[in-house]
Protein backbone atom coordinates (compact mmCIF):
# COMPACT_ATOMS: atom_id res chain seq x y z
CA UNK A 1 0.00 0.00 0.00
CA UNK A 2 1.40 3.36 -1.04
CA UNK A 3 0.58 6.69 0.71
CA UNK A 4 1.31 9.87 -1.27
CA UNK A 5 2.23 13.22 0.31
CA UNK A 6 2.47 16.37 -1.82
CA UNK A 7 4.97 18.65 -0.14
CA UNK A 8 6.43 22.11 -0.62
CA UNK A 9 9.97 22.00 0.71
CA UNK A 10 12.02 25.01 1.70
CA UNK A 11 13.79 26.64 4.60
CA UNK A 12 13.40 29.41 7.14
CA UNK A 13 16.72 31.08 7.87
CA UNK A 14 18.44 27.85 6.82
CA UNK A 15 16.36 25.35 8.80
CA UNK A 16 14.22 22.95 6.75
CA UNK A 17 10.45 23.28 6.45
CA UNK A 18 8.35 20.65 4.71
CA UNK A 19 4.78 21.85 4.23
CA UNK A 20 2.70 18.73 3.63
CA UNK A 21 0.11 20.24 1.31
CA UNK A 22 -1.63 16.98 0.37
CA UNK A 23 -2.05 13.75 2.33
CA UNK A 24 -2.88 15.09 5.81
CA UNK A 25 -4.93 12.58 7.83
CA UNK A 26 -8.38 13.45 9.17
CA UNK A 27 -7.98 14.12 12.88
CA UNK A 28 -10.36 13.96 15.84
CA UNK A 29 -10.43 16.67 18.49
CA UNK A 30 -12.06 19.92 19.49
CA UNK A 31 -8.79 21.91 19.43
CA UNK A 32 -5.42 21.71 17.68
CA UNK A 33 -4.00 20.45 21.00
CA UNK A 34 -6.46 17.50 20.98
CA UNK A 35 -5.76 16.88 17.29
CA UNK A 36 -2.04 16.77 18.14
CA UNK A 37 -2.75 13.96 20.63
CA UNK A 38 -4.88 12.11 18.06
CA UNK A 39 -2.11 12.44 15.46
CA UNK A 40 0.50 11.13 17.92
CA UNK A 41 -1.73 8.16 18.85
CA UNK A 42 -2.76 7.10 15.34
CA UNK A 43 -0.54 8.71 12.70
CA UNK A 44 2.93 9.17 14.13
CA UNK A 45 4.25 6.95 11.31
CA UNK A 46 3.58 9.86 8.95
CA UNK A 47 5.86 12.09 11.00
CA UNK A 48 8.63 9.50 11.27
CA UNK A 49 8.23 8.49 7.62
CA UNK A 50 8.52 12.10 6.40
CA UNK A 51 11.10 13.40 8.91
CA UNK A 52 13.47 10.50 9.56
CA UNK A 53 15.85 9.01 7.01
CA UNK A 54 15.58 8.01 4.19
CA UNK A 55 12.99 10.73 3.30
CA UNK A 56 14.22 13.24 5.88
CA UNK A 57 17.25 13.88 8.07
CA UNK A 58 18.20 14.91 11.61
CA UNK A 59 16.94 18.49 11.24
CA UNK A 60 13.74 17.73 9.27
CA UNK A 61 10.72 19.68 10.36
CA UNK A 62 7.43 20.78 8.84
CA UNK A 63 3.69 20.60 9.25
CA UNK A 64 0.16 20.34 7.88
CA UNK A 65 -2.51 22.97 7.37
CA UNK A 66 -5.95 22.22 8.86
CA UNK A 67 -9.18 24.15 9.11
CA UNK A 68 -9.15 25.76 12.57
CA UNK A 69 -11.41 24.48 15.35
CA UNK A 70 -12.18 28.06 16.51
CA UNK A 71 -14.12 30.76 14.77
CA UNK A 72 -11.56 33.45 15.55
CA UNK A 73 -8.76 31.69 13.63
CA UNK A 74 -8.13 31.55 9.85
CA UNK A 75 -6.15 28.30 9.75
CA UNK A 76 -4.74 25.58 11.98
CA UNK A 77 -1.21 24.16 11.86
CA UNK A 78 0.01 20.82 13.15
CA UNK A 79 3.81 20.61 13.38
CA UNK A 80 5.95 17.56 12.74
CA UNK A 81 9.64 17.25 13.51
CA UNK A 82 12.26 14.62 14.26
CA UNK A 83 11.66 15.10 18.02
CA UNK A 84 7.86 14.80 17.86
CA UNK A 85 4.82 16.93 17.19
CA UNK A 86 5.74 20.27 18.70
CA UNK A 87 3.11 22.40 20.45
CA UNK A 88 4.55 25.36 18.51
CA UNK A 89 7.35 25.91 16.01
CA UNK A 90 8.45 29.41 15.00
CA UNK A 91 10.64 28.69 12.01
CA UNK A 92 8.05 26.13 10.89
CA UNK A 93 5.24 28.71 11.10
CA UNK A 94 7.24 31.27 9.08
CA UNK A 95 7.87 28.65 6.36
CA UNK A 96 4.38 27.15 6.33
CA UNK A 97 2.67 30.56 6.19
CA UNK A 98 5.06 31.74 3.45
CA UNK A 99 4.64 28.66 1.23
CA UNK A 100 0.90 28.42 1.95
CA UNK A 101 0.31 32.04 0.92
CA UNK A 102 2.63 31.92 -2.09
CA UNK A 103 0.87 28.82 -3.44
CA UNK A 104 -2.73 29.81 -2.68
CA UNK A 105 -3.27 27.22 0.07
CA UNK A 106 -4.01 29.99 2.56
CA UNK A 107 -6.59 32.64 1.67
CA UNK A 108 -6.46 35.45 4.24
CA UNK A 109 -9.68 37.29 5.06
CA UNK A 110 -7.62 40.46 5.59
CA UNK A 111 -4.51 40.92 3.42
CA UNK A 112 -1.33 40.94 5.46
CA UNK A 113 -2.85 39.37 8.55
CA UNK A 114 -3.69 35.87 9.77
CA UNK A 115 -4.76 34.29 13.01
CA UNK A 116 -3.42 30.79 13.35
CA UNK A 117 -4.47 28.05 15.76
CA UNK A 118 -1.53 25.88 16.82
CA UNK A 119 -1.50 23.21 19.56
CA UNK A 120 0.03 25.71 22.02
CA UNK A 121 -2.72 28.32 21.46
CA UNK A 122 -3.51 31.09 19.00
CA UNK A 123 -0.85 33.22 17.34
CA UNK A 124 -1.16 36.34 15.20
CA UNK A 125 0.70 36.78 11.95
CA UNK A 126 1.54 39.99 10.09
CA UNK A 127 3.22 39.41 6.75
CA UNK A 128 4.61 41.48 3.90
CA UNK A 129 4.72 40.69 0.22
CA UNK A 130 6.52 41.88 -2.92
CA UNK A 131 4.83 40.65 -6.09
CA UNK A 132 4.00 36.98 -5.54
CA UNK A 133 6.63 36.52 -2.83
CA UNK A 134 6.12 36.71 0.92
CA UNK A 135 9.11 38.70 2.13
CA UNK A 136 8.60 38.68 5.89
CA UNK A 137 6.44 36.98 8.50
CA UNK A 138 6.06 38.35 12.02
CA UNK A 139 4.56 36.03 14.62
CA UNK A 140 3.04 37.37 17.81
CA UNK A 141 3.57 34.24 19.82
CA UNK A 142 1.91 32.50 22.75
CA UNK A 143 2.59 33.79 26.29
CA UNK A 144 6.13 32.85 27.29
CA UNK A 145 7.57 32.57 30.80
CA UNK A 146 10.35 31.30 33.01
CA UNK A 147 9.47 27.97 34.62
CA UNK A 148 12.62 27.40 36.71
CA UNK A 149 15.68 29.45 37.69
CA UNK A 150 19.21 28.45 38.68
CA UNK A 151 18.94 24.70 38.22
CA UNK A 152 22.39 23.24 38.88
CA UNK A 153 23.38 20.11 36.97
CA UNK A 154 26.55 18.05 36.89
CA UNK A 155 27.24 16.80 33.37
CA UNK A 156 29.87 14.36 32.23
CA UNK A 157 32.33 16.06 29.86
CA UNK A 158 31.57 19.67 30.86
CA UNK A 159 31.07 19.71 34.64
CA UNK A 160 28.68 21.90 36.62
CA UNK A 161 26.26 24.17 34.77
CA UNK A 162 23.60 26.52 36.10
CA UNK A 163 20.55 26.62 33.88
CA UNK A 164 17.20 28.41 33.65
CA UNK A 165 14.15 26.76 32.06
CA UNK A 166 11.86 28.94 29.95
CA UNK A 167 8.81 28.35 27.76
CA UNK A 168 8.26 29.97 24.37
CA UNK A 169 5.93 27.34 22.83
CA UNK A 170 8.30 24.52 23.90
CA UNK A 171 10.32 24.24 27.12
CA UNK A 172 14.01 25.20 26.80
CA UNK A 173 16.96 24.61 29.10
CA UNK A 174 18.90 27.85 28.64
CA UNK A 175 22.65 27.89 29.31
CA UNK A 176 24.41 31.23 29.38
CA UNK A 177 28.19 31.66 29.27
CA UNK A 178 29.63 30.74 32.68
CA UNK A 179 32.69 29.02 34.15
CA UNK A 180 32.42 25.71 32.29
CA UNK A 181 30.78 27.10 29.12
CA UNK A 182 32.69 29.94 27.51
CA UNK A 183 30.82 30.26 24.20
CA UNK A 184 29.63 28.45 21.10
CA UNK A 185 32.84 28.67 19.10
CA UNK A 186 34.88 27.21 21.95
CA UNK A 187 32.76 24.05 21.76
CA UNK A 188 31.87 23.72 18.06
CA UNK A 189 28.85 21.93 16.54
CA UNK A 190 29.92 18.31 17.07
CA UNK A 191 30.71 18.83 20.74
CA UNK A 192 27.51 20.85 21.28
CA UNK A 193 25.49 17.93 19.94
CA UNK A 194 27.38 15.44 22.07
CA UNK A 195 26.86 17.49 25.25
CA UNK A 196 23.33 18.75 24.64
CA UNK A 197 21.61 15.38 25.02
CA UNK A 198 23.41 14.83 28.32
CA UNK A 199 22.62 18.32 29.63
CA UNK A 200 18.94 17.92 28.66
CA UNK A 201 18.79 14.55 30.48
CA UNK A 202 20.35 16.08 33.59
CA UNK A 203 17.85 18.97 33.57
CA UNK A 204 14.94 16.58 32.97
CA UNK A 205 15.97 14.59 36.04
CA UNK A 206 15.54 17.74 38.16
CA UNK A 207 12.66 19.70 36.60
CA UNK A 208 9.48 18.73 34.78
CA UNK A 209 7.71 21.94 33.80
CA UNK A 210 4.01 21.66 32.95
CA UNK A 211 2.14 24.31 30.98
CA UNK A 212 -0.18 26.21 33.37
CA UNK A 213 -3.17 25.89 31.01
CA UNK A 214 -2.48 22.73 28.96
CA UNK A 215 -0.97 19.77 30.85
CA UNK A 216 -0.27 17.93 27.56
CA UNK A 217 2.58 20.43 27.09
CA UNK A 218 5.26 19.35 29.53
CA UNK A 219 8.93 18.58 29.88
CA UNK A 220 12.15 20.10 28.61
CA UNK A 221 12.34 19.16 24.93
CA UNK A 222 14.95 21.64 23.68
CA UNK A 223 18.22 23.24 24.79
CA UNK A 224 19.41 26.74 24.01
CA UNK A 225 23.09 27.58 24.34
CA UNK A 226 23.20 31.37 24.54
CA UNK A 227 26.17 33.47 23.50
CA UNK A 228 27.18 37.04 22.73
CA UNK A 229 26.50 38.23 19.15
CA UNK A 230 29.00 37.45 16.42
CA UNK A 231 28.10 40.06 13.81
CA UNK A 232 27.20 43.75 13.77
CA UNK A 233 23.61 44.61 14.59
CA UNK A 234 22.85 41.37 16.45
CA UNK A 235 22.12 41.32 20.18
CA UNK A 236 22.75 37.66 20.88
CA UNK A 237 23.57 34.33 19.28
CA UNK A 238 22.39 30.83 20.04
CA UNK A 239 22.61 27.18 19.19
CA UNK A 240 19.31 25.37 19.76
CA UNK A 241 19.47 21.61 20.12
CA UNK A 242 16.42 19.48 19.28
CA UNK A 243 15.66 15.84 18.59
CA UNK A 244 18.75 13.72 19.15
CA UNK A 245 21.26 15.29 16.78
CA UNK A 246 19.94 18.58 15.45
CA UNK A 247 21.28 22.10 15.87
CA UNK A 248 18.69 24.53 14.54
CA UNK A 249 20.04 26.39 11.50
CA UNK A 250 17.61 29.23 12.21
CA UNK A 251 17.66 31.33 15.40
CA UNK A 252 14.62 29.22 16.47
CA UNK A 253 11.29 30.98 16.94
CA UNK A 254 10.17 29.29 20.14
CA UNK A 255 13.77 29.37 21.40
CA UNK A 256 13.96 33.11 20.76
CA UNK A 257 10.60 33.54 22.53
CA UNK A 258 11.87 31.57 25.54
CA UNK A 259 15.08 33.63 25.53
CA UNK A 260 13.08 36.89 25.46
CA UNK A 261 11.01 35.66 28.44
CA UNK A 262 14.25 34.71 30.17
CA UNK A 263 15.93 38.07 29.55
CA UNK A 264 12.78 39.93 30.63
CA UNK A 265 12.54 37.82 33.79
CA UNK A 266 16.17 38.63 34.58
CA UNK A 267 15.45 42.36 34.07
CA UNK A 268 17.67 42.61 31.00
CA UNK A 269 14.84 43.37 28.53
CA UNK A 270 11.65 45.33 29.02
CA UNK A 271 8.39 45.71 27.13
CA UNK A 272 9.07 47.30 23.72
CA UNK A 273 12.71 46.14 23.54
CA UNK A 274 13.99 44.54 20.34
CA UNK A 275 16.47 41.65 20.34
CA UNK A 276 18.11 40.54 17.10
CA UNK A 277 18.95 36.87 17.50
CA UNK A 278 21.62 35.18 15.37
CA UNK A 279 21.65 31.48 14.69
CA UNK A 280 24.63 29.16 14.75
CA UNK A 281 25.06 29.75 10.98
CA UNK A 282 24.53 33.53 11.23
CA UNK A 283 20.92 33.82 10.03
CA UNK A 284 18.65 36.18 11.99
CA UNK A 285 15.23 36.67 13.54
CA UNK A 286 14.08 39.96 15.02
CA UNK A 287 12.56 39.36 18.44
CA UNK A 288 10.61 41.84 20.49
CA UNK A 289 9.00 41.89 23.93
CA UNK A 290 5.50 43.02 22.90
CA UNK A 291 3.69 43.03 26.24
CA UNK A 292 3.66 41.76 29.78
CA UNK A 293 0.95 39.28 30.73
CA UNK A 294 0.06 36.53 33.20
CA UNK A 295 -0.01 32.82 32.30
CA UNK A 296 -1.95 30.88 34.95
CA UNK A 297 -0.47 32.57 38.00
CA UNK A 298 2.97 33.20 36.45
CA UNK A 299 4.33 36.52 35.15
CA UNK A 300 4.85 36.13 31.41
CA UNK A 301 5.49 38.12 28.26
CA UNK A 302 4.03 38.14 24.76
CA UNK A 303 7.02 37.86 22.42
CA UNK A 304 7.17 38.38 18.68
CA UNK A 305 9.60 36.96 16.15
CA UNK A 306 10.08 38.05 12.59
CA UNK A 307 11.89 36.31 9.75
CA UNK A 308 11.51 35.01 6.23
CA UNK A 309 11.46 31.73 4.32
CA UNK A 310 12.26 30.47 0.84
CA UNK A 311 10.56 27.57 -0.95
CA UNK A 312 13.04 25.30 -2.71
CA UNK A 313 10.68 23.05 -4.65
CA UNK A 314 7.80 20.60 -4.79
CA UNK A 315 8.37 17.12 -3.48
CA UNK A 316 5.95 14.24 -3.98
CA UNK A 317 6.86 11.65 -1.37
CA UNK A 318 5.67 8.06 -1.20
CA UNK A 319 5.50 6.01 1.94
CA UNK A 320 5.16 2.46 0.68
CA UNK A 321 4.33 -0.26 3.24
CA UNK A 322 6.39 -2.70 1.17
CA UNK A 323 9.48 -0.58 1.82
CA UNK A 324 11.43 -2.00 4.76
CA UNK A 325 12.04 1.60 5.87
CA UNK A 326 8.47 2.84 5.26
CA UNK A 327 8.26 4.65 8.61
CA UNK A 328 11.85 5.89 8.63
CA UNK A 329 14.86 5.17 10.79
CA UNK A 330 17.42 7.03 12.87
CA UNK A 331 21.02 5.99 13.46
O1 LIG B 1 11.69 27.68 15.34
O2 LIG B 1 10.48 27.19 17.08
C1 LIG B 1 11.31 26.90 16.24
C2 LIG B 1 11.94 25.56 16.28
C3 LIG B 1 11.68 24.56 17.16
C4 LIG B 1 12.52 23.50 16.80
C5 LIG B 1 13.25 23.89 15.71
N1 LIG B 1 12.88 25.16 15.41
Amino acid sequence: MRHTFFCIDGHTAGNPVRLVAGGAPLLKGGSMSERRQDFLNRFDWIRTGLCFEPRGHDMMSGGFLYPPTREDADIGILFIETSGCLPMCGHGTIGIVTFGLEHGLIQPAVAGRLRVEVPAGVIDIAYETAGDRVTSVKITNVPSYVAARDVTVEVDGIGTLTIDVAYGGNYYAIVEPQGNYTGLDDLGAARLIELSGRVREAVRAKVEPVHPLDPTIRGVSHMLWADKPKSDGADGRNAVFYGDKAIDRSPCGTGTSARLAHLADRGRLKVGDRFVHESYIGSRFIGRVEAATILGDRPAIIPSIEGSAIATGFNTIWIDRDDRFWNGFQV
